[in-house]
């Protein structure tokens, strides 16, 4: 029986995307309990469903130097025939890499790679990498036929649908485009349990695959095609109970569908069948800003969700109109006035540096964050982002076109860039700061963030009454900020030796 091992290695420090001036470096938290790839889960359990004999390592919050000390004992133990790697932008150095070191030191190995960077960039990767394999979109069907392929006398590559790879005169073949799995049911729940540590306490899972919209910022239809796919509730409420039952220290999950709102009936029906089966799990999703409706977000209360993430993105009507989000500010409040008397905490995701931003649309997405404030209040503490180039988007084919970067770009160990053609990464940073001015409870101890937070006061004190840890967070930023240095270490030791008497 064949053996594959599957990886999804180190990302790339998030410095320029999350710092304020770009010279905080990334952290890897070494955490493993948090957001496991699906994709590789998906495969996984594909995979072993078809006879294989499959192991996956979850290694994107470790750095580059764990990840391979722990690929290395893997192949020692396991001595897979295949390993597949999971390419996303972020992870596609450490990903190099370790193709690299495999071709190396196991040139046995057949290597095959998949994810949303190989997809769109399998040309330039395969120039470089012409030994590799690479799957193109959706990957259960195509890699287990693969696979299968690969164990003859004499496979022939060009039966594949949805591959590309290198030939023997090195040019690149792309195969017949392989068609979207149409029933999502048919495919086995992802192997949760290869992710789930015994310190875990979420479980990721994804309802419906895809998305009709075409953001300017977004390479999703890369893979999508713009196809929403949606699985059945019963079939939903299954993998739930089974997580419930297998995995016991799971008290949340995760719902990671790009569009989970888009047919507000069927969140019904499904925040029903959570009632209806007693699934004491919470809850959190991501979703768009339209359509909401009060019914809706009435039963996924009941349901116990408890965090909703809706993106978006900017308060300006013609910056949202040329990034082709399909929303407008006042869906915005819209959503915010629904979701203003419920327990869930709900957060709109910002990105500034989209096309036509300036100073002044700046402000006005602070404003409009202010006003949405006021019907429910959001703490942002930093979670700004600023427009960061993906392949396969618009914004990248708008950079390209312009000469200042080509798909060869993405060998480099730099960090995914910042969109920089209409203003310097010094002037995005500097938007970012301003909007925090407007919007982050960690600026009211700044003059500039006072003078422009004064009206929230009100709002702010509502909201600190009600959630207090907040307020000590405030405190130990301000102590930081005013006290020297050696004080502020004293009484930070002081707090932290007390904390632990107190847990005594
Ligand atoms: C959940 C999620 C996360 C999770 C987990 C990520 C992970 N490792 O999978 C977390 C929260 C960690 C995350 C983080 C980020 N994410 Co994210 N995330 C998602 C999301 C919403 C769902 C992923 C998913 O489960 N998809 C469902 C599965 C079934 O699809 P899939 O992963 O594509 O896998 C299929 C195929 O690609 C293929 N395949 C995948 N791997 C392999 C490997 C082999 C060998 C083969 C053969 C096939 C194959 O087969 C799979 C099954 O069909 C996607 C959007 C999306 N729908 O994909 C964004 C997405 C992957 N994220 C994205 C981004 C940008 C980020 C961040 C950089 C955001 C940020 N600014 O912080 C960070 C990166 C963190 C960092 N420190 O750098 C982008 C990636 C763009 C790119 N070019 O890489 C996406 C596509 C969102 C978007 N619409 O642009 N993310
Ligand atoms: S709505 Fe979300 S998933 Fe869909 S295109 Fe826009 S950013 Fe991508």
């Amino acid at each position: 029986m064949n053996k594959i091992l599957l990886l999804s290695t180190s990302f790339e420090d998030i410095s320029l995307v999350t710092a304020s001036h770009g010279k905080k470096k990334g952290v890897k938290t070494g955490d493993d309990t948090s957001h496991y790839p699906l994709g590789i889960a998906y495969l996984h359990s594909y995979l072993e469903k078809d006879g294989y004999q499959v192991k996956s390592l979850f290694l994107n919050n470790h750095e580059f130097s764990y990840c391979l000390k722990k690929i290395k004992i893997t192949l020692d133990v396991f001595k897979p025939d295949f390993v597949g790697l999971q390419i996303l932008t972020p992870n596609r150095i450490s990903s190099f890499d370790t193709v690299e070191y495999l071709h190396k030191n196991h040139p046995n190995i057949k290597i095959i790679i998949g994810g949303i960077h190989t997809t769109v960039l399998y040309e330039s990767i395969l120039k470089k990498y012409p030994y590799v394999i690479a799957v193109l979109g959706e990957g259960e069907i195509t890699l287990s036929k693969l696979l299968n392929e690969l164990d003859k006398n004499q496979p022939d590559l060009n039966m594949i649908a949805g591959i590309a790879f290198a030939n023997e005169s090195n040019e690149i073949i792309k195969t017949t485009g392989r068609a979207l799995i149409e029933n999502l049911d048919e495919l086995p729940f992802p192997k949760h349990e290869e992710f789930i540590t015994p310190k875990s306490h979420a479980a990721c899972i994804i309802t419906s695959r895809g998305c009709p919209f075409n953001c300017s910022f977004c390479c999703l239809d890369k893979i999508s095609q713009r196809r929403v796919r949606k699985r059945s509730v019963k079939n939903i409420i299954d993998e739930i109970l089974y997580i419930q039952k297998k995995l016991p220290n799971i008290k949340s999950v995760w719902i990671h569908d790009d569009t989970f709102f888009i047919d507000n009936r069927r969140v019904i029906e499904f925040c029903n069948e959570i009632i209806k089966n007693n699934i004491k799990l919470n809850f959190t999703c991501s979703g768009r800003l339209r359509p909401i409706s009060e019914e809706m977000v009435k039963k996924m209360e009941e349901a116990n969700f408890h965090k909703v993430l809706l993106g978006l993105e900017s308060g300006n009507r013609e910056i949202l109109k040329k990034c082709k989000k399909g929303i407008a500010p006042e869906d915005a409040v819209n959503a915010f006035r629904i979701f203003a008397d419920k327990k869930m905490a709900v957060l709109a995701f910002l990105i500034v540096g989209l096309p036509g931003e300036t100073m002044e649309t700046i402000k006005e997405t602070g404003r409009l964050i202010q006003k949405l404030q006021k019907i429910k209040y959001v703490y942002y503490p930093e979670d700004v982002a600023v427009l960061t180039i993906y392949p396969g988007t618009e914004v990248y084919e708008i950079t390209k076109a312009s000469g200042k970067i080509n798909d060869d770009f993405w060998f480099n160990d730099v960090p995914t860039p910042l969109f920089t053609l209409e203003h310097s990464q010094e002037r995005l940073f500097r938007f970012k700061e301003v909007l925090l001015s407007y919007i982050s409870l960690n600026r009211l101890i700044t003059p500039i963030g006072l003078i422009r937070q004064l009206s929230m006061i009100p709002t702010i004190t509502k909201y600190l009454k009600k959630n207090p840890s907040t307020l000590k967070i405030l405190f130990i930023k301000l102590a930081k900020r005013v006290m020297p240095n050696k004080i502020y270490s004293m009484l930070k030791n002081y707090y932290k030796s007390n904390c632990k008497h107190e847990k005594k």
